[in-house]
């Protein structure tokens, strides 16, 4: 099988016909409208934006490629980026090269250590990491090339150079990050010739346990990709269409990440989980969790890991990280609770109106199945998440550099116009 810049160069120019062809013969048919109520809520179900990586469907949740996700949990993490780029799964001999690729741009540069080392000692790990892929923009091949006056049809191809040198040094950045902010002795080098989640899990230094690399594999092909309108990808795509180049993108893209209405949501889970442990004990009962549960809605607070934006039923990335928990740790005292909620939380929730979806998303069991392998810092988690998102960040990047998508500028209304069109039409 052809290796992943192959099949790009490939496909590309296929794909661009494709396109230039739909828009062309349809480009004025309808495929949305916009209420009132969108404009003010977030732009929520509005049809706006093309993504090809992966899809959300509310009830099956992500499908990478026509993949659901479940199906092919068994793939690796750099599997699952291959196949959210190319929509084709790779073989023995293509997943060895990207390997191999990754082993030799691997090494964070020193340089990148030394800012890090210097920022204060309480700084969040998501700012750490999100500052060390900042300073790499120097290196960026695209921002040279762009400067050098590269030909248009040409920008995907520095921009998947920058998106695998990234690749190949996140999960060495953030072990960085862990083992200094939480001072857990001296960095551990990338390991040549291991898979990119086990050298992740290796750098991190928490455990031997092989089941461990095994969790860390699923958890970065798990949280790679969610289609384009989450604040992480939107904000990445929109950074990206002005031509930024791959790491002020995935850094914008990361910035959105560190909400707790988004990826910070684990950390908040995990704090919870354990507040309730510490008013009740290792084994609280569904009556103390449900009280618990409508009080924290009764004061107007959300519970963190339930809901979703786009799905309306248990997110699938939630049920593999139970079920791999249940399959290696199910009587983990955390992991019990998170299960329990499971249980209690959903009917609660499904009473309030207002609330589209009581089911739970990823980050409802994501901490727990961390913390089991002693990794207490839950400041830490969403680090984990930002290098797995990392990976559907830049694929969307690429083949949107690929398409010479334009710059993205939705047009804004001011409310005296939307009353005058409302007033107009009534
Ligand atoms: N607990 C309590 N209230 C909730 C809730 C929850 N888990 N989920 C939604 N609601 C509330 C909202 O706050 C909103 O209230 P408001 O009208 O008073 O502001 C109302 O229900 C309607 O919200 P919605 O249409 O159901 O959801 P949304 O699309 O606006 O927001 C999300 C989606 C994820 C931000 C929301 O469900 C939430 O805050 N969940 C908790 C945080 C969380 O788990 N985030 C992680 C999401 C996955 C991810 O990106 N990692």
């Amino acid at each position: 099988m052809a290796t992943l810049q192959e099949i790009l160069a490939r496909q590309i120019p296929a794909l661009r016909d494709e396109i230039k062809e739909l828009v062309k013969t349809d480009g004025h048919r309808v495929i949305s409208e916009v209420t009132v109520k969108q404009a003010y809520g977030g732009m929520r179900g509005v049809k706006g934006l093309v993504c090809d990586t992966s899809f959300v469907d509310p009830q099956e949740g992500l499908i990478i490629r026509d993949y659901p996700l479940l199906e092919i949990q068994d793939l690796t993490p750099e599997e699952g980026f291959f196949l959210l780029l190319t929509g084709e799964r790779p073989d023995k001999d293509a997943v060895q090269a990207l390997q191999d690729d990754f082993d030799k741009r691997a090494g964070v540069p020193d340089y990148v250590w030394k800012v890090l080392e210097a920022m204060p000692e309480d700084s969040h790990p998501m700012c750490m990491f999100d500052t060390g892929i900042l300073v790499m923009q120097r290196e960026s091949v695209f921002a040279k090339a762009y400067a050098e006056g590269i030909r248009k049809s040409e920008y995907w191809q520095p921009v998947l150079e920058d998106a695998l040198t990234l690749l190949a040094r996140l999960p060495e950045l953030a072990a960085g990050v862990y083992r200094l902010r939480y001072k857990k002795g001296p960095r551990i080098a990338h390991t040549p010739g291991l898979d990119w989640g086990a050298n992740c899990a290796k750098m991190l230094g928490v455990t031997d346990d092989p089941t461990f690399a095994e969790l860390i594999r699923l958890y970065l092909l798990f949280h790679n990709d969610h289609e384009g309108g989450n604040v992480s990808s939107f904000s990445c795509h929109t950074v990206a269409s002005a031509l930024s180049d791959a790491y002020y993108s995935v850094s914008a893209g990361l910035n959105g990440l560190a909400g707790p209405l988004h990826g910070l949501a684990n950390q908040n889970c995990l704090k919870w989980v354990l507040a309730l442990m510490e008013e009740f004990g290792d084994m609280p009962t569904k009556e103390q969790l449900a009280r618990k549960t409508q009080a924290l809605v009764d004061a107007g607070q959300v519970i963190p890991g339930y809901g979703h934006a786009v799905l309306r039923a248990t997110d699938p990335r939630f049920t593999g990280l139970l079920e791999f928990g249940k399959k290696h740790f199910p009587d983990d005292p955390v992991f019990r609770i998170v299960a329990l909620l499971f249980e209690v939380v959903p009917p609660i929730l499904g009473e309030i109106k207002k609330i589209s979806d009581p089911w739970p998303n990823v980050d409802a069991s994501s901490g727990a199945v961390l913390y089991h392998y002693g990794m207490t810092e839950f400041e830490y988690y969403t680090v984990l998440f930002a290098v797995s998102r990392a990976q559907g960040m830049l694929a969307q990047m690429i083949v949107n550099r690929a398409l010479a998508s334009p710059i993205t500028r939705p047009k804004s209304v001011t409310t005296d116009w939307i009353k005058n069109q409302v007033a107009a039409k009534a």
